[in-house]
C-alpha cells in the first residue's frame, strides 16, 4: 500500500513571528516587505519583486480578507491595526530547517517543494488508513512541541491528492483520502484545487462546462487531449485520482537552486536566456551569501506535459565566478531552446538552475573547506 503525507506549515512567516513574539497571538498579523540589503540592491529586479506586498499574515488577518500576494497599501485599508512586520527570511530558514530534519526521521522518502511543505512517503512505516491517520497525528504533536508551530497533513494514496487533501482542513487540520474513496473526495472540489490549475486553465475549462474535478474525470480524454495537448491527459489522469510520480529527494542537500514557472509557456530563446541569467545571478548571490564554492552547474527544465529534463556540467576545479556559472547555464540551456528533435515542439513552463558539490570558503585562511 501507498501512503503519502502532504505536510504544510500553517500561514507558516506569520506563526513562526507569533512564535517568537507570543504578544502577537490571536491577533492580525502581516508579514510582508523586507529590508534591503546592499547585496539584494545589486540583483536588479529581486527585491522589487518582493517588496511592498503580504508574503502572508495570520488566520486572524485573512478574515478582512487579506492574503498572500496582496499590496501592503491595501491590506493597511482593510485592517489599519493590524501588526505589520518586515520579512525574516534567515529566521523562517532556519525554523524550515529544523522542521525539516523532523519529517525526515518520520519517512521512507522525502521531497521539499517550498520553505514550508514537503511530502512524505511511509508507506513502509504504517498498516493501513487508521495507522496512517495515528502515524501523522504524531507528527503533528511532535512538530508543535518541539518547534510550537502546526501544520496541516494530507494522507493519500499519491502526491496530488495527497497535496489537495492538506489543504482541505486547514489550519491544524488532517484529511485522510483513502484510496477506494478518491474519487468521492475529488468529485466536488472545483478544478483549480488541482495544482498547476491557474486562472487560465480555469477559465478554458469553464468554457467546455467543466467546473468540478469530477466533472473533469468524465469529460472525453480525446477531448481535453485537443485542447490541452499533453496536459490534458495529466488532467484526465489526476481528476480520475491517478498519479504514479514519485517521491524524490531530486535536488541533493548540498546544493543550492533557484527556479522560476514562467506566467506563459515559451520557447522563445531569449526569454530563457534571460530568466537563465537572471536565475544565474540569484544563485550567485546565495552562495555568496553562504561562502560556498561550486564544482557542478546544473539546470532543469519543466516541459508544458510536465515532463521534467535536467542537465548538469562538473568542472574540474571549484569556482566563485559569476560570469562562469551564467555562461554553463546557458551552454546548458542552448540545448532545450535551440529545440532539438522531440523536444521543438513542446514549449517551457518551468526553468530552475542549481550549483552543488559545493565548497566552503574558510574565511580565515582562505581555503577550500
Ligand atoms: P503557503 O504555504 O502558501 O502559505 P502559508 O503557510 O502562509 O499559509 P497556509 O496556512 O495557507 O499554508 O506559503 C508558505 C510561505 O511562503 C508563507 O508563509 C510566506 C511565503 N509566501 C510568500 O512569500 N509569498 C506568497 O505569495 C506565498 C503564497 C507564500
Ligand atoms: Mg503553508
Amino acid at each position: 500500500m501507498k501512503v503519502i503525507l502532504h505536510v504544510d506549515m500553517d500561514c507558516f512567516f506569520s506563526a513562526v513571528e507569533v512564535r517568537e513574539n507570543p504578544e502577537l497571538k490571536g491577533l492580525p498579523v502581516i508579514v510582508g516587505g523586507r529590508i534591503e540589503t546592499e547585496e539584494e540592491k545589486a540583483v536588479e529586479g529581486f527585491d522589487k519583486r518582493i517588496r511592498g506586498v503580504v508574503s502572508t499574515c495570520s488566520y486572524e488577518a485573512r478574515d478582512y480578507g487579506i492574503h498572500s500576494g496582496m499590496p501592503l497599501s491595501r491590506a493597511h485599508q482593510l485592517c489599519p491595526d493590524a501588526k505589520f512586520l518586515p520579512v525574516n527570511m534567515p529566521l523562517y530558514k532556519r525554523v524550515s530547517r529544523e522542521i525539516m530534519a523532523i519529517l525526515k526521521e518520520c519517512a521512507d522518502k522525502i521531497e521539499q517543494v517550498s520553505i514550508d511543505e514537503a511530502f512524505l512517503d511511509v508507506s513502509t512505516k504504517v498498516r493501513d488508513w487508521t495507522d496512517a491517520r495515528e502515524y501523522a497525528l504524531r507528527i503533528k504533536r511532535e512538530i508543535l512541541e518541539k518547534e510550537g508551530l502546526t501544520c496541516s497533513i494530507g494522507i493519500a494514496p499519491n502526491k496530488t491528492i495527497a497535496k489537495i487533501a492538506s489543504d482541505f482542513v486547514k489550519p491544524d487540520g488532517m484529511t485522510v483520502v483513502e484510496e477506494e474513496r478518491a474519487g468521492d473526495f475529488l468529485a466536488p472540489l472545483p478544478v483549480k484545487k488541482i495544482p498547476g490549475v491557474g486562472p487560465k486553465t480555469e477559465q478554458m475549462l469553464k468554457k467546455m462546462g467543466i467546473e468540478q474535478i469530477g466533472q473533469l474525470a468524465s469529460c472525453d480524454i480525446q477531448k481535453l487531449v485537443a485542447k490541452f495537448g499533453k496536459a490534458g491527459k495529466r488532467l484526465h489522469l489526476i481528476a480520475n485520482g491517478m498519479d504514479e510520480s514519485k517521491v524524490e529527494e531530486e535536488w541533493e542537500r548540498k546544493s543550492l537552486s533557484r527556479e522560476r514557472t514562467f506566467a506563459e509557456d515559451t520557447s522563445d530563446a531569449s526569454v530563457l536566456n534571460n530568466c537563465v541569467d537572471e536565475l544565474a545571478k540569484e544563485v550567485f548571490s546565495a552562495i555568496k551569501r553562504e561562502g560556498f564554492v561550486f564544482k557542478t552547474v546544473a539546470i532543469k527544465v519543466k516541459f508544458d506535459d510536465f515532463t521534467i529534463h535536467t542537465r548538469a556540467k562538473t568542472l574540474k576545479s571549484f569556482h566563485y565566478d559569476l560570469n562562469m556559472l551564467k555562461k554553463i547555464a546557458k551552454e546548458l540551456m542552448m540545448e532545450f531552446s535551440a529545440g532539438k528533435g522531440k523536444e521543438k515542439e513542446k514549449k517551457i513552463r518551468l526553468v530552475g538552475v542549481r550549483v552543488s558539490s559545493l565548497g566552503v570558503v574558510d574565511e580565515k585562511q582562505r581555503r577550500i573547506v
